[in-house]
């Protein structure tokens, strides 16, 4: 042990934050503060939120609600959060920075048959996959210095609002898009946090606001998705939708999805601090090359869709199983891919719709139903459309699905 810890009992704590600080950034992690462990002050939002349904199927919040009191119920006796911030891209859909694209929403007018998918899943492995290895090293690094010590690293699954954590460490504020804004990075970075029983010397809270009287994110949701300015309701947002329901998505919101096909950025594209973002404290570009290397999947997040039809379970597993894609599953993505398809497709597409009304998903069979009568509906002169209308047809004779059958044509 050295000297100055021997005689200076705090030199111990110096000594871990250094320690934490330095290997944060080793780890690439861009922004780095710490917290106390106290109280959640949004707990009871967090009450009212789930009160009122917002979180829709997502039982995990009533499920685990004790413990998101206090990070004690994440690491028992925690006493500090570290709060970190890692990168993705912001780079638009052209590949230029996203600050140039003069709308500051790219592909807008997308492409017939091609889906959008969220920035953070541009990379080729999934985020938890690569954030989770270092915020092990960080705790190891804790250990190293105070073996008696417990340390634990979260990034998204645990019953912790990271968010509020990370503006209490100082990284930023919360924006009337509920997302976690800092001046420098715009919103383009996962959060992660380390939580120590060791009492750590905090940072200053940030307690400023900087969306001042913008109301770019809540006009643009294209689904209505905020009740008001920072709050959301989950059950209307694209990125809930397109990745966490597992059920077919409620007939008034599907158009609202336009070429979504995965996850959502609107309220992140048009608001102004994703736009300035001359000072990012990391190129996008550097940091893919390292980690983040762009999924040959979904370069700059397009993805051709009628494709996706001919995947079967173990093609769709061998392409997605790294990504973050492979959340929703096949059925789901298929879901999605149909819904889009229902909104920017056309009669070209007749093929893959017809592929999708004969799988076994019923799920899919059903999304593929209300795409091809949207497309019937939509083009009435066009080619390919008596294949549509003949499997249309067919279903509604031998579908037993009820799902599916509610889709079908009166
Ligand atoms: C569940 C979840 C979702 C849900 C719900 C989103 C949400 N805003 O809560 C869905 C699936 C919709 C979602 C979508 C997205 N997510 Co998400 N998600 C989470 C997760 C796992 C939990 C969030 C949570 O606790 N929500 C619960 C609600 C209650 O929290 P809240 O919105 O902060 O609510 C506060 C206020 O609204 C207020 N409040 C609530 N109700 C009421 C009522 C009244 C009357 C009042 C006055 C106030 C009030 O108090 C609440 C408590 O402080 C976090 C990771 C984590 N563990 O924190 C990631 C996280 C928030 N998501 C993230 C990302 C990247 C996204 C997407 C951008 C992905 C995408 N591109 O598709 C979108 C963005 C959508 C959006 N605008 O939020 C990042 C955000 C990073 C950042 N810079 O902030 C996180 C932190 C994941 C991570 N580890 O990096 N997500
Ligand atoms: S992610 Fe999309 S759907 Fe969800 S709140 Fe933001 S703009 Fe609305
Ligand atoms: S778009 Fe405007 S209101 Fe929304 S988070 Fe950004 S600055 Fe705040």
């Amino acid at each position: 042990m050295p000297d100055a810890v021997e005689n200076d009992p705090n030199a111990i704590i110096r000594e871990i934050v250094q320690a934490i600080r330095g290997a944060a950034a080793e780890e690439g992690f861009v922004a780095c503060g710490i917290a106390p462990a106290v109280d959640s002050q949004g707990f009871p939002d967090l009450v009212r939120w789930i009160d009122a349904g917002y979180h829709a199927d997502m039982e995990y919040f009533p499920n685990r609600l004790d413990a998101y009191r206090n990070p004690g119920g994440v690491l028992p006796g925690a006493k500090s959060v570290v709060a970190l911030a890692w990168p993705y891209s912001a780079l638009d859909r052209s590949g230029e920075d996203a600050e140039v694209s003069a709308a500051g929403r790219d592909g807008e007018d997308g492409e017939a048959g091609v889906g959008k998918v969220a920035r953070y899943t541009w990379q080729a492995t999934d985020y938890h996959d690569v954030i989770h290895p270092k915020l092990k090293r960080i705790c190891r690094t804790v250990l190293q210095i105070c073996p008696t010590a417990n340390a634990r690293g979260i990034v998204d699954t645990a019953p912790l609002m990271e968010r509020e954590f990370a503006q209490l460490a100082g990284l930023g504020w919360r924006g009337k898009n509920t997302l976690l804004l800092n001046k420098t990075l715009g919103s383009y970075f996962f959060l992660a946090c380390v939580l120590v029983d060791v009492e750590l010397p905090a940072d200053t809270p940030h307690q400023s606001d900087h969306c001042g009287t913008c109301t770019a994110c809540l006009d643009a949701c294209p689904t209505d998705a905020f009740v008001g300015p920072h709050v959301l309701d989950a059950s209307r947002c694209i990125s809930y939708l397109t990745i966490e329901s597992r059920e077919m998505i409620p007939e008034p919101l599907r158009e609202g999805i336009g070429d979504w096909l995965f996850g959502c950025d609107v309220c992140q594209e048009v608001c102004p601090w994703n736009r300035k973002q001359t000072k990012r404290a990391m190129s996008d570009e550097s940091a893919m090359q390292s980690e983040w290397r762009l999924s040959q999947d979904t370069p700059r997040g397009l993805m051709e869709l009628a494709t996706l039809f001919h995947l079967d379970e173990e093609a769709f597993r061998d392409r997605f199983r790294k990504s973050p894609m492979w959340r929703t599953r096949r059925r789901g993505l298929l879901r999605n891919a149909a819904i889009v398809l229902g909104n920017v497709g056309n009669t070209e597409h007749a093929d893959a719709l017809i592929r999708g009304m004969r799988d076994a998903e019923p799920i899919v069979r059903a999304s593929s139903a209300w795409a091809g009568k949207r497309i019937l509906a939509r083009f009435p002169a066009a080619p390919r459309r008596h294949a549509l209308a003949t499997e249309l047809k067919r279903l509604t004779i031998d579908e037993q699905s009820e799902i599916v059958r509610a889709e079908l044509p009166t």
